[in-house]
């Protein structure tokens, strides 16, 4: 369950305004141009993660950032961008920068909690009105239950933030119109429950939740969330329903004696530990003791934390299946490799502008798959028939090729739209391409909710925001307590633990010119930005001099978990203690004598830069248990050893027998 984008945040928002929020639709950008006073972009880089989206990208948001970026330029509109780095947004903009350290949003957004509530800067109707729990929260601010005040000079120790500035951002953040855009990557790491609901609570304090340019919003980076919607229903997918007379094998989450379904970032927990009973979001997880896996469009040894941990668990799996269109890490560590083709050798459909559902798009094969590659689809047909026959294979089809299955996902879209948006019949739509809905309408987030919180409650249990949740406070975690709360981290640098050994912190961000690994592939393209053939790691100036190192040069980054060989980028944007290598790089291990088989032996160094050979494998909290990979220290130096060739893309190797 869950995901590793938004796994933290996906659980806990449903507690504090009653929805994951993080998928939910956003407030329309030209509301937001024509009434925010200050936009506060924290932990989030619209202008890069714009680039790719869920469906088709519209690119309608890129319109929208113009706009802004003039505003900014006249003065109109503010825009803080709160975070360790120089964001790319920050620089399209013009806009300001409030350096923070890492992984310390909370004691920052306390001690502006703090600030508002000394200076009475805080919308006490709003809070009487929609909230609960604020009294549970307030003696914590003050430090009344647990003798420690959140005031500016207690958080600065822990931010980095001046008092003064605590200060002003406060007052800026009490004045005029506020729309606060969170992204996701703060919610990767330790405890990344907390900024979430701290955030939710400072805007519940400032009381401009539901007002249009005004509150809090998890998405504006994502999809095109923010452009206003047609409302159109988009095509659906393969119903995820049984047919009947099909028997289902597990019923209610029941996997001989285990969970049949557990949080997703802790699979690897599961093989290493089979049985293990777990605390998540208010249950209990018993792990099952998982012996075959399929992998089918996602590259585990791209997303998941700690390559020498994931060796460890592949070790014991007894057969790895990897349903694939390339060559990844991932194919080198199964057993059975099936070639999937691309998009562009199978027909299918898809709507364009995700959540702004602008229309619908054919999806028409350009070429018959290449080689032995077969669509996703044919693949799991003769699955099915290998495992149950002719019989299985119809149930799995119900009798329909790729072309039915499209009909029928259109029909059931144009039947969906036959009162407001009338579509043509499939072939028509076939033939011409594409069928566009028209321009969206604005939207405001939560504007029901303010209108009337008692005919449009939030799904939360209250149907208020909850500042203090009951349900939360009642799982006793030690980890995720009833109110927002500062916890340190396992690993945390700028003097936290275990800053002594390794001072860095390395930061893994989605990457400016892929999606994730994919593009990795392509030799020409990573051209534009390899270092020697190596991922860029970009690193801060007084920082590499310490080190002897200069832009170009081949660095070893390492922790206790992994090393691996990256190519310096010396980066204004980077301050001393930050490091970031971006996710997506192809893991290629090679051994001790530089060889590929070598990189199959735990510890192995990896010759490309694939972040996660040193990140952390461990839960967010008792609650989300999602994924942590920004809780995560190294160390680097200039690399002396004999630079080995990188591994990872060259194929398979042949064995003749
Ligand atoms: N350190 C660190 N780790 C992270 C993150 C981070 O920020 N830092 N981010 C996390 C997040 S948010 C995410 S979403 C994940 C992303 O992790 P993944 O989703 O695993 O990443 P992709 O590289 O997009 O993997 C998709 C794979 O599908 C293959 N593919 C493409 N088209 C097809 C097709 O038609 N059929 C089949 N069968 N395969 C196809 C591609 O070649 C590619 O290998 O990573 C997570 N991991
Ligand atoms: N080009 C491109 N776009 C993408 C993707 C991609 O791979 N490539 N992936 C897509 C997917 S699946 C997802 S999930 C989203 C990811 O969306 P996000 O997770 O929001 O994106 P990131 O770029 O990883 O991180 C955003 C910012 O958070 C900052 N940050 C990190 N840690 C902290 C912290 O402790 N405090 C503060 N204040 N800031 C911090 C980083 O410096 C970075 O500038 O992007 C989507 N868009
Ligand atoms: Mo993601």
């Amino acid at each position: 369950m869950g995901d590793y984008s938004t796994g933290a945040g996906q659980v806990i928002l449903p507690y504090i305004l009653g929805s994951t929020e993080v998928y939910a639709q956003g407030t329309s950008w030209p509301l937001i141009l024509e009434h925010t006073d200050t936009i506060i972009m924290w932990s989030n880089d619209p202008y890069k993660n714009l680039q790719v989206g869920w469906n088709s990208e519209t690119h309608q948001s890129f319109g929208y950032l113009a706009q802004l970026k003039e505003k900014v330029e006249q003065g109109k509109i503010r825009v803080i961008s709160i975070d360790p780095v120089v964001s790319k947004t920050q620089k399209y903009l013009g806009s300001e920068h409030q350096y923070i350290n890492p992984q310390t949003d909370v004691p920052f957004m306390l001690a502006i909690a703090h600030e508002m509530i000394k200076n009475n800067t805080l919308d006490k109707q709003f809070i009487d009105g929609y909230s609960l729990g604020f009294n549970e929260f307030l003696p914590y601010v003050t430090g009344e239950s647990d003798g420690v005040a959140k005031t500016p000079e207690w958080a600065s120790e822990i931010c980095g933030i001046s008092p003064e500035k605590i200060r002003e951002i406060a007052a800026i953040m009490t004045k005029g119109r506020v729309q606060i855009m969170m992204g996701w990557c703060i919610q990767r790491q330790q405890h990344g429950e907390q900024p979430y609901w701290m955030a939710a609570v400072l805007a519940t304090m400032i009381g401009q939740i539901g007002l249009p340019g005004g509150g809090i919003s998890y998405g504006h980076h994502y999809s095109g969330i923010g452009v206003p919607a047609t409302g159109a229903a988009a095509p659906g997918a393969f119903p995820r329903n049984l047919d009947e007379g099909m028997v289902q094998l597990y019923p209610s989450n029941d996997f001989k004696g285990a969970s049949s379904v557990i949080p997703v970032a802790r699979w690897i927990d599961s093989i290493l530990e089979p049985g293990k009973v777990i605390d998540a979001n208010g249950s209990k997880v018993k792990y099952p003791d998982i012996k075959m896996m399929v992998f089918s469009g996602n590259n585990p040894w791209n997303h998941h934390q700690d390559r020498n941990r994931m060796k460890e668990a592949f070790h014991k799996l007894k057969c790895i299946v990897n349903i694939e269109t390339n060559w990844t890490a991932a194919c080198r560590f199964s057993d059975i490799v099936l070639p999937a083709c691309t998009t562009f050798e199978r027909n299918d459909i898809d709507i364009y502008g995700a959540y702004c559902a602008r229309g619908v798009l054919a999806m028409q094969k350009m070429v018959e798959p290449l080689y032995e590659s077969l669509s996703d689809f044919e693949i799991f047909t003769r699955f099915a028939y290998h495992l149950g026959g002719r019989d299985a294979e119809k149930r799995y089809t119900r009798g329909m090729d790729e072309m039915a299955w499209l009909e029928f996902l259109y029909n059931d879209c144009r039947d969906a739209n036959k009162a407001k948006f009338p579509m043509p019949d499939f072939n028509t739509f076939w033939k011409d391409g594409y069928v566009d809905f028209g321009e969206g309408h604005n939207f405001v987030r939560h504007a029901a909710f303010r209108e009337d919180p008692e005919i449009n409650p939030l799904g939360t249990p209250s149907g208020l925001i909850e500042i203090f949740s009951r349900k939360i406070a009642h799982y006793n975690y030690d980890d995720c307590k009833g109110h927002p709360t500062w916890m340190e981290k396992v690993e945390r640098s700028h003097g936290g633990p275990g800053s002594k050994q390794h001072p860095i912190w390395l930061q893994s961000c989605h990457p400016d010119k892929r999606l994730h690994s994919q593009m990795c592939e392509s030799q020409e393209f990573r051209e534009t930005y390899t270092v020697q053939g190596r991922e860029p790691c970009y690193i801060n100036a007084a920082d590499a001099k310490k080190r002897g190192i200069k832009s170009g040069d081949i660095i070893r980054v390492f922790n206790d978990r992994g090393q691996l060989l990256a190519g310096a980028v010396i980066s204004a944007d980077f301050p001393e203690g930050v490091i970031r290598i971006q996710e997506g790089a192809w893991y290629s291990p090679v051994g001790k004598d530089g060889s590929k088989q070598g990189g199959y032996e735990i510890g192995a160094l990896d010759s490309y830069g694939d972040p996660n050979t040193l990140t952390l494998d461990i839960g967010t909290s008792k609650l989300a248990q999602a994924c942590s990979a920004y809780t995560c220290l190294v160390d680097y130096e200039k690399y002396q050893g004999k630079v080995p060739a990188v591994s990872g893309f060259d194929g398979p190797i042949e064995i003749k027998l």
